[in-house]
């Protein structure tokens, strides 16, 4: 059965995007989806080809007239920005790209909202990395914790973040932001950390690698599942009120630390195969976080659900099937 609510996602062929979708239709929301140009086709939709539908159109936030399309095409009542490019460190390498996209594009879309669609209630997909190494002393971070931020990626979704919180205050737009922690699942792109452990151990346990290089292995961070995140963007636009909500485990793991567990899957000792590659480093680290998400357990009933165990092992084993075919 339908609800007849209509939902337009920025990056639906992303990690997040897809799983979102999944959970929008499972909710009977009609959902529309923008997706960018890839110069492989293959790249374009393979996380969405098995559920996608004529729904998508092709444009990017950085384009205001492919926004345009997109909202008269879907009409919605709940728009999600999820679109970005995502890799701090290579926002180091294509800084200005990373604005454009991170930066300006959420303010393409607010613009779009506030002359064209006023009635709809829009996410943006703000990150932990806005706090950069500025930590509370209880040493977690939480929506009233400073932002330092300490990459181009940051700086970007500082200013997503903060024009989204002014065009709410300032035109009474239902505007919010999650501010969202680490987030893995077995559709995240093998060159962030998580899953390029994930890969390697199992490429390592068939015999086709003989080790792993890595950058920093006492990098901290709090991982939780993709799956898990997506119910949270949900409840914060079915929220009352607009506003702004961490998303998080509240558990802090290090590089070292995924390494353990998921070579431990195949019984290898990550100690036998892991190297480190100063090439993997960034020119500034984000050493420690750990998000407090007290406000959104609280006011929007929301807990992650799925464990750090179940999801190393998820995506370990994904690898598994995909590549001993
Ligand atoms: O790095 C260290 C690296 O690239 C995690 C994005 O979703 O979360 C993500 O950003 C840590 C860093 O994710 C390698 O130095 C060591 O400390 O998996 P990552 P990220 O930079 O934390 C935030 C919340 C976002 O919003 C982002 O969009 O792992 N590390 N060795 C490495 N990282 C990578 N990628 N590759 C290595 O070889």
């Amino acid at each position: 059965m339908g609800s007849g609510k209509r939902s337009l996602i920025f990056g639906i062929a992303g990690q997040d995007g897809s799983y979102l979708l999944e959970h929008l239709r499972s909710l009977g929301h009609e959902v529309f989806g923008v997706v960018r140009r890839n110069s492989v086709v293959e790249n374009q939709q393979s996380r969405i080809d098995q559920i996608s539908d004529m729904n998508n159109i092709y444009g990017d936030v950085t384009d205001l007239t492919s926004i345009i399309r997109a909202f008269e095409n879907a009409k919605p009542d709940y728009v999600f920005n999820l679109a970005a490019q995502s890799h701090v460190r290579i926002s180091f390498d294509v800084p200005n790209y990373t604005i454009e996209t991170n930066g300006v594009g959420v303010l393409n879309i607010l613009e779009v909202i506030k002359n064209y669609f006023p009635e709809t209630k829009f996410y943006q997909a703000s990150s932990s990395e806005m706090f950069g190494n500025s930590i509370d002393e209880d040493l977690a971070q939480r929506e009233t914790t400073p932002m330092l931020p300490v990459s181009p990626y940051g700086c970007a979704k500082l200013y997503g973040y903060h024009i989204t919180k002014t065009y709410r205050n300032s035109y009474n737009l239902f505007a919010c932001n999650g501010i969202l922690f680490n987030h893995e699942s077995e559709r995240r792109g093998s060159n962030f950390v998580t899953n390029k452990i994930a890969k390697n151990a199992v490429e390592i346990f068939l015999g086709r690698k003989k080790y792993l290089e890595l950058g920093n292995l006492d990098a901290k961070r709090d991982w939780g599942h993709s799956k898990d995140y997506v119910r949270a963007m949900v409840k914060i636009l079915n929220h009352n009120v607009a506003d702004d909500f961490v998303i998080s485990t509240g558990k802090t793991r290090s590089v070292r630390d995924f390494c353990k567990v998921a070579f431990s899957y195949l019984d290898l000792d990550y100690k036998d195969y892991v190297k480190v590659n100063p090439k993997f480093f960034r020119p500034q680290e984000l050493h420690e976080l750990r998000g407090d998400c007290t406000k959104a357990k609280t006011i929007l009933g929301w807990t992650p659900k799925i464990s750090f165990e179940e999801m190393v092992q998820e995506m370990v084993e994904n690898w598994k099937n995909l590549l001993s075919k």
